[in-house]
């Protein structure tokens, strides 16, 4: 029996319960492939898709792309994915609770981290790494609340990047309530481009489904709120594949809130920066929400709690493997003359830095002393909260040391 065989025929009583669903046997219809309407600039193999209806109106933002920033983005990719797997093996030693891998979706999330000014305000889900890096939050501080130790890791409005949200879809809430706080300020369509103001909203093809995201998507409308609605559709919620989720795609849903969607070849980060930058522009100048569907692939299992084996064919991840975002966007820039193998191996030295720089932060990451867990409950001081509080402290005092 082939490895496929083998997965099939042992999924029914490896997933137990009952019914046993097995392995999620695809669709007939090719649920790889983007279809006609999706924007692409950078085809798999790495070279570059000519001009088309539907990629020509971003085409103006890769023209301001020198060199530098080319090379930037393949950077950004490259230690991002090295953020990621070490954040992976420090679950794996123990060092971690868990980890929400990004592998598969570094372009998706580099292309609007990169778009986005400083003063626009990204809400993320949970999976979010590449924006966070973009944003500038230090990749060792996402790890604390994986690790059990505080319940985020940084300020987010330092850069403008607000803390995890495990909740699906209720960021999409937040999103558009910051949007029209900003709108509120005044801070749309001034005309100038340091203060004007864009909100960004990450969830997954998952989160499509939640009542939190549809609100919020109605809001946006209704208000003209400046926001960018991001769908990374990774294809899996879970063990919940896109054919249980729904039956037209996110981007095109867009149309029934009124404003417009767009679908963006995710594993291509030019694509994914130029869309953003456009819908960014859109939403600073007042011209109110765009939905964005960036099609990609989770090619990890969900978190390192899950395995995937119990329920996608590997067949369907061997064809993703194919539309790796490093290699392509690797791959071109080396046609292209510019970068060489000298300026890979210097990138591939810093990811090595970085990753012993993130290791070295978990391992000496102190404890929180225990009555930590009371603050930051609520903006205010809250009677149940302090009695809880100081109950725990009194438990606590009940040891001899
Ligand atoms: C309101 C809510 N329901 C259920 C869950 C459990 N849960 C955690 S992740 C997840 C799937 C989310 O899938 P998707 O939105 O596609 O994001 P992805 O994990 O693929 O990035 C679910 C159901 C949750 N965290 N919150
Ligand atoms: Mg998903």
């Amino acid at each position: 029996m082939s490895d496929e065989e083998v997965a099939r025929s042992a999924a029914p009583t490896a997933t137990g319960g009952s019914p046993a669903r097995g392995l999620h046997e695809p669709p007939e219809r090719d649920m790889t492939d983007g279809g006609p309407d999706m924007v692409q600039f950078l085809a798999a193999d790495g070279t570059r898709v000519p001009l088309t209806d539907v990629n020509s109106p971003y085409a103006a933002y890769l023209d301001e792309l020198d060199e530098e920033a080319m090379r930037g983005m393949l950077r950004d990719l490259i230690l991002v994915r090295r953020v990621d797997s070490e954040g992976f093996a420090l679950q794996r030693q123990g060092e971690l609770g868990l980890w929400p891998s990004l592998l598969g979706q570094e372009a998706a999330q580099v292309g609007p981290g990169r778009a986005m000014r400083p003063q626009d305000y990204a809400f993320p889900g949970y999976r979010e790494h590449g924006v966070a890096w973009c944003k500038g939050v230090p990749p060792e501080n996402l790890l604390g609340m994986f690790r059990g130790v505080n319940h985020g890791g940084w300020d987010s409005n330092e850069n403008n990047f607000h803390l995890y949200t495990i909740v699906i879809g209720n960021q999409m809430l937040h999103a558009v309530g910051y949007a029209m706080g900003v709108q509120r300020d005044g801070d749309v369509a001034t005309g100038d481009p340091e203060r004007d103001t864009a909100v960004m909203a990450f969830t997954g093809d998952g989160g499509t489904s939640q009542g939190d995201y549809n609100e919020a998507l109605v809001f946006a409308a209704v208000a003209n709120a400046p926001v960018v609605f991001y769908v990374q559709n990774n294809h899996w919620a879970i063990s919940e594949p896109n054919d249980r989720q729904f039956r037209v795609p996110p981007y095109r849903r867009a149309d029934g809130f009124g404003f417009p969607g767009v679908r963006v070849d995710g594993n291509d980060v030019l694509a994914s920066y130029a869309v953003s930058r456009a819908a960014l522009e859109r939403a600073r100048g007042g011209e109110g929400p765009t939905l964005i569907e960036a099609f990609t692939y989770r090619m990890g299992a969900h978190t390192t709690s899950d395995d995937p084996t119990k329920y996608r064919i590997s067949a369907e991840v061997d064809i993703w493997k194919k539309k790796d975002p490093i290699d392509r966007m690797r791959t071109y820039l080396l046609a292209e003359g510019i970068v060489d193998q000298a300026w890979l191996d210097g990138v591939e030295a810093e990811a090595d830095e970085l990753a012993r720089r993130i290791r070295q932060a978990c391992q000496t990451m102190p404890n929180p002393p225990h009555e930590e867990m009371f603050e930051h409950v609520y903006a205010d001081a809250h009677p149940l909260v302090a009695r809880e509080a100081a109950e725990f402290a009194a438990y606590q005092a009940g040891f001899e040391d």
